[in-house]
Formats: structure tokens, sequence, C-alpha cells
């Protein structure tokens, strides 16, 4: 049941983004780099999203297609196959690039993930349809779990290309199921086998979930991004809706590459704070979703308080770097008021590195974006991503990395 009221909310104390577990408090960046940083990064994985294994041998990069004139040329449409294992039948993800044409190289891009395979995101018939597990939406063309020519596109209102190279960014985006498939299934499918060690069959109570799995496959196209000289390695923004903005926080956390991330409507195990106990709660994520999070976090199914991190704590991983977090006034699920609160929680962490943190007190009114390095908005409406959220998430990009880089050009 949805606890949508705030006076059912438990009273709760946050634990302190400065203060060490042998209870030193942290005033200077220095320790906040040494110690205290890695220490929380520590307990996330421990009590939340599981130990990411070092990075799998093997890896390579393959261009399977390349337009430069596509969607009426005003883009380059680029497609890289990256292979998991050296044999061309393993697992492997397909990264989707629109990269504007009238604009100086290399370009800013944002990254994210998509839910229903890159074929979906916008309706350009040069783009693969994913021959991989999808979840079933007949209504949406993917009948027996295989996407069809209908689902085409389907997901294209999420995904504003067009504006974004309007904007002179780029954009890349893979299929989540390409990294593993969105179900429980024991982890047998995915790419979770690829890293089990003599006998191993699931991965242990601290090792890594599928959202481990999703942000790992954020950091391989990383990987890519870097040698790929149209692109500015510098400036990727990378960005997540709902369960792919847990997976994005949790990438940009791990990974001090991303410049910039960005969480929309996330919810719990994402930006919302747990402690709350508003909206989902981390027993109901974990009973709906058992494979999502690490085996140690099921312990903490009605224990929030005994949690060794709340949520404004992921944020804080990301500190300095900008960080933006949208919520939307109808998606109490994600309890858009515990997503505001995780951010104003992080602030300290960004002023102890000497930049400002989210200048917003009281939480702003209904689309009244606030772009401090901790950004944040409400808009109205309901659970999803829209034109209005990525306009907002380009004016965060210009404000942070190209009023930072000194680019005119732009
Ligand atoms: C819901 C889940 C949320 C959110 C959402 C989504 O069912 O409870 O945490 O992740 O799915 O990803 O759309």
């Amino acid at each position: 049941m949805l606890n949508d009221d705030e006076a059912k909310e438990p009273p709760y104390t946050l634990p302190d983004p400065l203060r060490l577990a042998d209870g030193t408090t942290v005033t200077n960046a220095r320790r906040w780099w040494q110690q205290r940083r890695p220490e929380i990064l520590s307990l996330f994985e421990q009590s939340v999203y599981g130990k990411t294994p070092d990075t799998v041998q093997g890896i390579r990069f393959e261009r399977p297609s390349l337009d430069q004139q596509a969607l009426n040329g005003q883009a380059t449409r680029n497609v890289v196959s990256v292979y998991f294992t050296d044999t061309q039948d393993g697992p492997k993800m397909d990264i989707l690039m629109y990269l504007p044409n009238n604009c100086t190289r290399p370009v800013p891009i944002f990254v994210g993930l998509n839910f229903l395979g890159n074929h979906a995101i916008h309706h350009d018939p040069g783009i693969a349809i994913t021959e991989h597990w999808v979840p079933n939406q007949p209504e949406l063309g993917i009948v027996d779990h295989r996407a069809t020519v209908a689902s085409r596109g389907t997901e294209a209102h999420r995904w504003p290309v067009e504006h974004l190279l309007a904007r002179g960014y780029g954009l890349a985006t893979m299929y989540y199921g390409d990294l593993d498939p969105d179900f429980d299934d024991g982890f047998q499918n995915g790419i979770h086998p690829l890293f089990y060690k003599g006998g191993q069959r699931k991965p242990t109570p601290d090792e890594w979930g599928a959202i481990g799995a999703w942000a790992w496959g954020l950091s391989r196209a990383m990987d890519y991004f870097e040698i790929d000289t149209d692109i500015d390695a510098t400036r990727i923004v990378v960005m997540g809706h709902s369960r792919l903005g847990k997976a994005a926080l949790w990438a940009g956390a791990q990974d001090q590459r991303f410049a910039s991330v960005i969480s929309n409507n996330s919810g719990c195990g994402g930006a919302a704070l747990s402690r709350r106990h508003v909206g989902e709660t981390v027993e109901q994520i974990n009973t709906a979703f058992p494979h999502w999070f690490n085996g140690n976090f099921k312990q903490y199914n009605n224990k929030e308080h005994a949690l060794p991190i709340d949520q404004h704590m992921l944020i804080t991983l990301i500190a300095p770097r900008p960080v933006y977090i949208a919520s939307a006034a109808e998606d109490l699920w994600a309890d858009p008021r515990g997503e505001f609160l995780a951010a104003k929680h992080a602030d300290a962490v960004y002023r102890l590195l000497g930049t400002d943190g989210l200048v917003a007190d009281p939480m702003p009114g209904l689309n009244t974006p606030i772009l401090s390095r901790i950004g944040y908005h409400i808009r109205a409406g309901k659970h999803d991503v829209t034109t209005y959220d990525w306009e907002r998430f380009m004016d965060f990009a210009d404000k942070h990395l190209r009023d930072a880089s000194g680019d005119a050009q732009w």
C-alpha cells in the first residue's frame, strides 16, 4: 500500500555524510577524498547495490553501421557493438549514437539506458530492432518477448533526439536488457555469469544485482566514448529514468569519468530517502524486484533506520560534479519530497568541496527549476520523461558544462 501521508512518516535521523564510521567529523576535502568517500562507496556496495567486479577481460568494440546523413542530414548515426567476451555469440550491448552534424567535434553527449530496445527510441528505420528478450507488451508490438517492427518509435516521446541535436548535444543510448534482462532468473542470463568464479552459480549476498549490471554497462559505454574522437569524453552526462535513474546514479557514483548525472523520477533505491517510508518502501521494492539490489539489502526490509547510509549519500558520491534530480508531482510512488530532501542533505559535501550545493529552501514549487550545482525540479504531471524535463536537463548542462568549458561556439 502506498503511504503518501506525510503525517504517517516516522521520525528519522539521517546518517551524516561528513562523519566517519569512527565518529570523527570530516572538515576538509582531503579527508573526504581519502577516507569518507571510499567508506560511503563501500557501504553502498555492501548494503545496497552490491560490489561490481573488476572489468572482464576480452571486451571489444565493433562498428556495424554508420550513416553520416541520418535524420535528414541533421545527424550522424553510429552503432557500436560492445562484445563482452571474445566470442561473436557471447553477450553484447549495442550503443546507438546520434551526433549533431552542424557543429564542431568533439561534442558533449547525454547517455542513458532505454527500456524497450534502441529501435523504440526513434522512428528512424535505420535502427536495428533488438533481438534480445523484451518484456511482453503486445500493444507496443512485443510478442513472445520479441520486439517487432510495430515497436519502432514506441518510446520516442521520451527521447527528443532532434531537440538535443539542435542544442548541440549528441545522444547515446543502449537497451538495458542487453546487460541483464529485467526479470528474476537467479542471475543465469545477462552478464553476471561472465564473472562467476569456479563453480559459482549466483552472486554472493554482497555482490551486484541487476542495477549494478546496468550501471556497469554505462561505464563500458564510457570506455568507448574515450576512444571516439568525435565525442568529448570530458563532457558526458549520464541520465536515467525511474529504475534506470537508479542505475544512472549508481554509475555516476562509482565512475567519476561521468561529468554530470541526471536522475529522473528515480524514487526508492534512487534519489529518494529510504527512511521516510513515504511512497515505495525498501520491503516493497525488494519483494517486487528481488533481482535489482544485492542480497544484503533484504535485511533492511522494514528496517530502513538500520541502514548505514541513506540515499542522500549516494548523491554525495557524485560531488562536486553537477547532479540534477527531477521529480514529478503525481509520481507519489517515487516520493518527490524524499527526492528533494536527499538532494538537500547532500549539500554539505558539495560546500565542503568548494561549490554551491542545492540553492533552494524550502522545496520549490511546480515547474520552478533550480540550476545550482545540485539541481532540482518538480514538474506537473505523472511518472515519465517529458520534453519539459529534457529542456531543463540541457539548461543544466549548458550552465555547468558549456559555461565552465568557455566554449563560445556552442
Ligand atoms: C516501479 C518501481 C519503481 C520504479 C518504476 C520504473 O514499478 O516500483 O521503483 O523503478 O517501476 O522503473 O518504472
